[in-house]
Parts: C-alpha cells; structure tokens; sequence
C-alpha cells in the first residue's frame, strides 16, 4: 500500500474540521439557500468517534505513529468522554425475492413514505426527504462516480437511506438486494418488476412521456403507478426498458447488456487483485486507460461492430432502463445534464446498488480484503490516489465520514450484513 503522504494529510485536515464542527450552517449554492438541519436520529457524536477510531486504527495498521504530528492533527482532539457505541444487533440483507410478500408490501410502503418527510434543508427545490437523496447524490456527482470513492460512498449512502425508512416511516423488515445475475439473460421479466400493485416496482410502463429527458415511458403500474418525483423538474416516475430490448438488435445491444451483470461477470469482480481493480471492473473501467466504458449504449451512439460494450455490474442495470433509473445518459442533450443523475428518483436504485454492495462485501470476505482501500480519485480520476482517511461528502445528509468507517459493514454504526 502506496504511505499516507503530507500533502494529503493536509487536505484531510480541512476536511476533517467539517467533521468536528458539524455543519449546522453549511449551504448550497442554489437559488434557494437553506439551513441545513442534523438528522435525529444519526448518533453523530458517536459517528465522529467512530470515524476518529477508525482513522486511528488505518494509521495503526500502515505503521503511522500516532504521536507523529500530521497523525495528531488528522485525528482532531481527542474526546475521551465519549466511546464508540455497538451494535444492539447485525441485521442481514436478503434477496429481494426471498422477502415475504408482507415485508416486500412494507418495504415500498416505507420507501413511499419518504415523499412524506422533511428534507433537514438538503433539497433546494423541494422539501421531502425522498428528493433529498437525489439531490445529494446528483451534487458535485462526478466526485463519487467510476473513482476510488464509489463503492464506499454509496454503500454509506444506501445505508442512510436504510436508517431513515427505519426511523421516519418505521420499516421494520430486511433491506433488500437484487440479485441481477439471476435474470440476465431476460432482465425485464425478473419478478421484481412484477405489476402487483402492492409488491411489484412496476414495468416500464405504457403512456410514453416526452417532457424530460430523452423520454420514456411513465410508470402506470405496479406499486409505483404514477409516483411524482421532483428532480430535476416534477414528472412521473418514468422508464424505458426499450433500451433493452430494441436497441440495435443485429449488434446485440441486449446481450451485451445483459452480458455486463452476468454470473460471469461477478466472479471476474470477485477475483480483483485489489480494490482498485474491483472498483474497474464493477464500473466496467478500462484498467489500462481508465476510461469510462469504451462504448455506452444510447441510441445515438451505435456500437462500432463487432464490439461488444461491458458496462460492468453497477452501470448495466442502470443502463438497460432509459429514463429516471438510467444514471446521466437519460438526460444527454438536455439543459440538465450533466448535472442530474437523478437515479435515486427510481426504488430500483436501492436494491440495485445493495446487490453493488454486496459484490464489494463478498470481495472483502478474502483473506486479507477487509481493510484495503487505494485507486484513483477526482471526477476524471487524476487526483491524488484515495486514502483511506479521506472524507466521503454527504452534503447535510447526515456527517461526512472517512472511507475508514465504510469498510466493514458489521461495525457500529452500519451493523448489517449479507
Ligand atoms: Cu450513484
């Protein structure tokens, strides 16, 4: 592993007083400035000392001494009077087919009930903590996207989401996962897409809808029939899995796609090397260049044939639907773009990026994978290479925290497993 090096101490440092001050004044730049607000029922005392914890034992473990000055400095003062707090239990997350219908009911019934809450302040346009997660997750997005920060960052974001259907709309049941790989070969028909209007996230829908993006379809079945979500501008949930199942069919658009979160595809994850190489290979990032996908599937961009584009098993389930869930390509040509990836609007993204998680978890169940973290960071990944004690940013939704406190989900305050 790559020695922690003073210039990035420093620029640790200043994130790190973001931590310690917690942010009650923190704004965005947006039309609106708003106050943002502490999340009740985040414990961020006890996540600061867990996070101190966790930066001190990343320093341990690379041989820092803590006495040295930078390794004082980064972790802040030290707060004797208050302990790292454990977990009251570990809870297992569980295929989404494998939920009891009850549970699954439940589950959406939560995830609607999030339209209902207040947003602490994140959201500039609109006041539910549902638009909250997209919106923090569309800020500065390239920052936490095919880099170093990806995996951690949304496992954390994922996670928050988890804690607030939890404790604003009381879930109670298993947080979910898709297990794509045993639909690849026909995504669409996967039973999670099942029209039932109580468990089903719905199909791609039917009344075709014009008025954002490139189109799509507005979803009018299922249990998200007619959901308005509000970013970048209020539409209707909308989706199009035509992606799939039109595109190209000669050069095989669909087969590629489906190719991308293939069983294959997983085990290739799975062998990385390193946690950078598992970063590129779930993103479908070039090794050698670390280019995005050569080839992203749009019909305005036609594969050159006889490639096949792998977009790896985080963005080919994005990419397979055109509309809300697709990630920034939906909104190409359009005045929002680049700066809506507005994923989150759809459910879909929740149990997609826990099955994302939970390849990063398998892989960090091989001897000696839990604590590594390196690779490249900044949105063209030409920053300084990721450490460990850099601050993920959340922008109000909840504290910052290191990738340190993301590494091992069975920790206080995470406490899940698969
Ligand atoms: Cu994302």
């Amino acid at each position: 592993m790559a020695p922690l090096n003073s210039h990035s101490y420093h620029k640790v440092l200043a994130l790190l007083a973001v931590i310690v001050s917690l942010v009650v004044t923190t704004t965005h730049a947006s039309t609106i400035t708003r106050r943002l607000e502490t999340i009740p029922y985040l414990d961020y005392t006890g996540i600061e000392a867990a996070a101190r914890e966790a930066i001190s034992d990343t320093l341990k473990r690379r041989g820092v001494d803590e006495s040295d000055l930078i390794a004082r400095e980064l972790l802040g003062p030290r707060q004797l009077s208050v302990t790292v707090p454990s977990c009251k239990k570990v809870s297992k997350r569980k295929e989404w087919r494998d939920l009891r219908y009850n549970e699954k009911k439940d589950w959406i019934r939560a995830v609607k009930c999030l339209q209902t809450k207040g947003d602490y302040g994140i959201s500039p346009i609109s006041d539910t903590l549902y638009d909250a997660f997209t919106q923090v997750h569309q800020t500065n997005w390239t920052d936490f996207h095919g880099n170093a920060f990806f995996l951690p960052w949304h496992r954390w974001f994922v996670w928050v989401h988890a804690e607030a259907m939890e404790h604003e709309c009381g879930y109670s049941g298993p947080h979910p996962y898709w297990d794509y790989t045993l639909d690849y070969k026909n995504p669409t028909a996967s039973p999670i897409f099942s029209t039932d209007p109580e468990v089903g996230f719905g199909t791609h829908g039917n009344i075709p809808l014009r008025e954002i993006g490139q189109g799509g379809y507005k979803v009018d079945n299922g249990a998200f029939a007619n959901l308005k979500v509000n970013l970048p501008i209020p539409h209707f949930l909308t989706r199009n899995f035509s992606a799939w199942k039109d595109w190209d069919p000669e050069r095989h658009w669909g087969t590629a796609l489906g190719g991308s979160f293939s069983p294959e595809q997983v085990k290739i994850a799975l062998k990385a090397e390193t946690f950078w190489e598992l970063e590129a290979a779930i993103d479908g990032l070039n090794l050698t260049t670390f280019n995005d996908p050569p080839v992203v599937p749009s019909p305005d961009t036609p594969a050159p044939a006889g490639i096949i584009p792998l977009a790896g098993i985080h963005n080919g389930p994005h990419f397979f639907n055109m509309g809300d869930w697709n990630g920034p390509f939906w909104l190409l040509g359009t005045d929002w773009f680049p700066a809506g990836v507005v994923a989150p609007n759809d459910p879909m993204f929740w149990p997609h990026h826990t099955n994302v998680d939970r390849t990063f978890w398998r892989w960090q169940q091989r001897p000696g994978k839990q604590w590594e973290f390196n690779g490249l960071k900044g949105a063209n990944r030409t920053d300084d290479p990721a450490l460990p004690t850099d601050l993920l940013p959340f922008y109000g939704l909840g504290p910052d925290v290191p990738v340190a406190l993301t590494l091992k989900t069975e920790n206080w305050p995470m406490c899940y497993t698969y």
